[in-house]
């Protein structure tokens, strides 16, 4: 779980849920190194079992006092899915989670798939759960479904934020034009990757209200 800060109040507002393989001499693998392995119905389980997960916690949190939300990748394929709807109704039924409280994170790419139809999104919409763009900037631009689609959040990928001591310039206007973008858009904009102090106050200096990454807090069980 990777925390989501409100950079203009400090709070933790949202936590995102990721997924790791412990091996077992406990060494860590990445999601990068194992996911690539999985086939669709691996990572459609996966998927449910994380979100299973997720809500177990968002709940146990409650209890404790702790009201946050959660997000979760959603699996490329998975939007094509015809039962995606309905699991994720089950799901939120049986936790007693309002939807509003889970934010599904959708990749660019993913999201240029043509088979990927507006019937696909309508259905999670009508569910009243969030939709997320994540990683914007990383793959190829999707500014048609960034229109077209009434995303709650943009997550600006953290490969934006790489250069930024070679390039502090471009990169800080790069983020600006995307904070103000999303301000237009009414989106909330989150800027990922933000490793230290420095990139912190920047990414709220330039009006971006929630940032995640280790320089805010780290991934953690
Ligand atoms: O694709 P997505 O944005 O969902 O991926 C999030 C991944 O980025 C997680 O696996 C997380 O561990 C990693 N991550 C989170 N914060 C940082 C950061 O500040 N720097 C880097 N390099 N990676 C991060
Ligand atoms: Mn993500």
């Amino acid at each position: 779980m990777q925390p989501i800060v409100d950079l203009q109040s400090g709070h933790l507002t949202k936590v995102e849920a990721l997924v790791r393989l412990q091996q077992s001499n406990g060494q860590i693998v990445p999601p990068a190194v194992f996911l690539p392995l999985l086939g669709d119905d691996d990572l459609n389980l996966l998927f449910r079992q994380g979100l299973d997960i997720a809500l177990d916690h968002l709940v146990c949190w409650d209890r404790q006092g702790l009201a946050i939300e959660v997000s979760l990748n959603l699996p490329p394929r998975m939007l094509q899915d015809s039962h995606c709807a309905q699991w994720l109704a089950a799901a939120l039924q049986h936790h007693r989670v309002a939807p509003q409280r889970l934010t599904l994170e959708l990749l660019e790419t993913q999201l240029l798939d043509p088979a990927v139809k507006h019937r696909d999104i309508d259905a999670l919409l009508k569910l009243g759960v969030k939709l997320a763009m994540d990683d914007l900037g990383s793959g190829y631009s999707s500014l048609q479904r960034l229109l077209t689609i009434p995303f709650d959040t943009l997550k600006v990928d953290q490969s934006l934020l790489i250069h930024i001591r070679e390039h502090p310039a471009q990169t800080l206007s790069l983020i600006r034009a995307i904070v103000q973008m999303g301000h237009d858009f009414g989106r909330a904009v989150v800027v990922e990757g933000l490793e230290d102090a420095a990139t912190i106050e920047a990414a709220m200096l330039l009006g971006a209200r929630y940032g995640q990454g280790y320089g805010l807090a780290e991934p953690m069980p």
